[in-house]
């Protein structure tokens, strides 16, 4: 069986096991710590990074883009007949979503108002250019799930659980995506995506007093000195 080496909270890995579980492939799935990272996995991997894909054959893959690449590789597509074309436009629109992973991380850490307002920018960005392109719905290419709602899937989830916690809303102004992230939730999909510890973790990490998300995103509260404004971070 497929092996998924995973940090609880990693973004990128929740891209791949979404996949996964939209294609109904079973897998293992083993959790490391980053800040102590196993000697057999360092062994394995290039980057000594999360996602690795063990292969059946015990081959490790790397890289996350890769990796959605291999499962497609070696299963049925989401959406069938594609075109070469369709499937280049989808792998443009999957990568406006992964590259604003680390952003979005990195806005959820925010410590005060001034610094989310700053670090949101793109990410706001990337929710309104994608907001021009969605259809009628439900999902990205219309009636059938695909690859591009995978991707996004992981950055419309998490925005999901931080309007559940501090009432603010990333997805303002943007209808069509707001009915898209409810279309993503109800398939399940997210939530099967991540283990049972994520909810826990995720909330300690950005949803903590330590963070403006985390205090309810009261809008009155004072920045913080713009000095010791760090630039986020994202999985520890
Ligand atoms: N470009 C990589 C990014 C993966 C990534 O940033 N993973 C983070 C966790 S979310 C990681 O492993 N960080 C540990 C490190 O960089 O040492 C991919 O798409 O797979």
């Amino acid at each position: 069986m497929i092996k998924i080496v995973s940090f609880t909270i990693c973004p990128f890995v929740q891209r791949v096991t979404a996949l996964l579980e939209a294609k109904k492939i079973p897998y293992d799935i083993e959790f490391i710590s980053l800040s102590d990272k196993p000697q057999w996995f360092l062994d394995l991997s290039p980057t000594g990074q999360v996602p690795m894909l063990v292969t059946e054959g015990g081959t490790a893959l790397f890289e996350s883009d890769a990796i959605i690449e291999y499962i497609d590789d070696i299963s049925p597509p989401l959406q069938a007949d594609l075109t070469p074309e369709d499937r280049a436009i989808n792998r443009a629109w999957s990568y406006q979503a992964s590259k604003h992973y680390l952003v979005q991380c990195g806005t959820m850490s925010s410590k005060d108002p001034a610094t989310y307002q700053e670090r949101t920018r793109k990410l706001t960005a990337a929710f309104a250019r994608v907001e021009k392109q969605l259809g009628d719905g439900p999902f990205f290419a219309g009636d059938t799930l695909g690859n591009v709602d995978i991707a996004w899937m992981v950055l419309l989830h998490r925005a999901a659980i931080v309007e559940a916690h501090s009432g603010f809303d990333m997805l303002t102004g943007f209808p069509k995506t707001k009915a898209w992230q409810q279309a993503m939730m109800d398939t399940g999909i997210p939530q099967k995506a991540v283990s049972a510890e994520f909810a826990a973790k995720f909330a300690n990490f950005y949803l903590s007093d330590t963070t403006w998300l985390g205090r309810g995103a009261n809008t009155n509260e004072a920045p913080c000195a713009p000095a010791k404004a760090s630039s986020g971070g994202c999985c520890g």
